[in-house]
């Protein structure tokens, strides 16, 4: 009889994207010992296209880890964003209605890239291409996980104390806590977001977010030669029916403006269509098992809100196994879901404001239609409203 291979490590974590990288991080900083168990290869990983705007609590921490010296070269600092409606600009100067905060546009792949090398170079163990990953014993105290090295490969095993499920939103994790014991609320969008990348240069000093009559259209950036652009679609859509040039004629018209403003073209070298949707999993824990990051959330990217809430979630759980080891205490454990969700909840009542306030909804009717650009005209001629968003998009406090 074949007998399993078994490995024992402190936290067995299951997913090397934001969440589980910087999870296994913040172990490492506490002397804890992790393995991460990661489905696609070290290419896929580091070659996915997503997020951008980093707020600035997990700068201010990724600096404190020593892992942001090239964030800080290659990063650009954005101390306001601009928004657009009715063919005008309005400049919301975050750092001045907070104190001083600043978002961080550096591309969530350089991220994985930078937390990648650091984790491999300090020693830790990162599986990369492994498969069937399944969770065994959570409600006791000796969880396992098992899984292959490889479609081919014997099966293993790793012992752990503790199983964190980092592993996204369509990952196996959430699906290990029984059905009875989740709620799960959920708002599909009627639209998509189709995004380039372009070999440009910027042709704004900051993020534009614009309502247009056509749909909604942003323009972010990643580097002096390369700019991040989205379209509002439909989500069904075939990317087939969107050459260059309709992407740029969409894009000059809804990016537009009276003042003079234009839009500088370049080639197209990446494109797809994203869904949108708002997702929440309550309950984030099962006995030993622990959601962190999209595996237990999802917010619409409008908030720019998706890779900073992972990373808060692993913060706090980081900090709750710490004490579990320092004192044995479970109470940090018990109440990591609630703590979390508190977080996620402001994150995902702000990513579903600025979602259906920007964007275009065909359902909506001519009301709601008019209630949105009212709330964007009130917006903009009111400090507490402007406060609010710079608030929220720079990132609430972490406590
Ligand atoms: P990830 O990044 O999905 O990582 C999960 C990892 O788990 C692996 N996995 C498995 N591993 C082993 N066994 C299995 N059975 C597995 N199943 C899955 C996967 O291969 C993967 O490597 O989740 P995580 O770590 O929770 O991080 C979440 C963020 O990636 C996500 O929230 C953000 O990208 C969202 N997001 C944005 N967030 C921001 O904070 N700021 C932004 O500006 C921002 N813009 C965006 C975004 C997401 C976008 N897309 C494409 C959805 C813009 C876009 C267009
Ligand atoms: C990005 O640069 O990819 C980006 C910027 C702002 C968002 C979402 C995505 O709200």
């Amino acid at each position: 009889m074949q007998t399993t291979k078994a490995t024992r490590t402190q936290v067995a974590i299951v997913g090397a994207g934001p969440a589980g990288l910087f999870l296994s991080h913040l172990l490492h900083r506490q002397g804890i010992e992790s393995v991460i168990l990661e489905h696609r290869t070290r290419e896929e990983i580091e070659g996915t296209i997503r997020a951008g705007v980093l707020e600035q609590w997990v700068v201010d921490l990724m600096n404190g880890m020593g892992l942001g010296g090239r964030m800080m070269r290659e990063g650009h600092f954005h101390s306001g964003i601009t928004l657009r409606f009715d063919r005008r600009s309005h400049h919301i100067d975050m750092a001045e209605l907070t104190g001083g905060k600043r978002v961080t546009v550096y591309a969530q792949h350089e991220v994985i890239r930078d937390l990648v090398s650091a984790r491999l170079e300090d020693g830790g163990s990162i599986l990369f291409g492994v498969s069937d990953v399944q969770f065994h014993d959570l409600d006791g105290k000796a969880p396992r996980v098992s899984f292959r090295r490889g479609p081919d490969a014997p099966p293993e095993e790793l012992r752990c104390d503790f199983v964190a499920g980092c592993d996204g939103f369509h990952g196996p994790a959430r699906q290990a806590i029984p059905a009875a014991a989740r709620a799960e609320y959920q708002i599909v969008y009627p639209f998509g977001w189709l995004g380039i990348l372009t070999a440009a240069p910027p042709s704004h000093p900051e993020l534009i977010y614009a309502n247009h009559e056509r749909g909604f259209a942003l323009l972010s950036t990643r580097s002096p030669e390369v700019q991040r652009l989205y379209l509002q679609v439909d989500p069904r859509d075939d990317i087939a029916n969107w050459p260059d040039d309709r992407i740029w004629s969409e894009l000059h018209r809804r990016l537009e403006e009276d003042a003079g403003w234009s839009l500088t073209e370049g080639a197209i070298f990446q494109k797809g269509i994203i869904a949108m949707r708002s997702f929440v999993c309550e309950t984030m824990q099962h006995g030993r098992l622990f959601l962190a990051g999209d595996a237990a959330h999802i917010v619409p990217p409008t908030g720019a809100k998706g890779l900073n809430l992972a990373v808060a979630d692993v913060l706090v759980l980081s900090r709750a196994i710490d004490a579990y080891y320092k004192s044995g205490g479970m109470e940090g454990l018990e109440g990591y879901s609630a703590t979390c969700l508190r977080r996620i909840w402001k994150a995902e009542r702000f990513s579903w404001y600025m979602t259906t306030m920007l964007h275009r909804n065909e359902q909506d009717s001519p009301f709601e239609q008019r209630v949105h650009l009212a709330e964007l005209d009130y917006l903009v001629h009111s400090r507490a409203a402007m406060t609010a968003l710079a608030e929220n998009y720079v990132g609430l406090p972490m406590e």
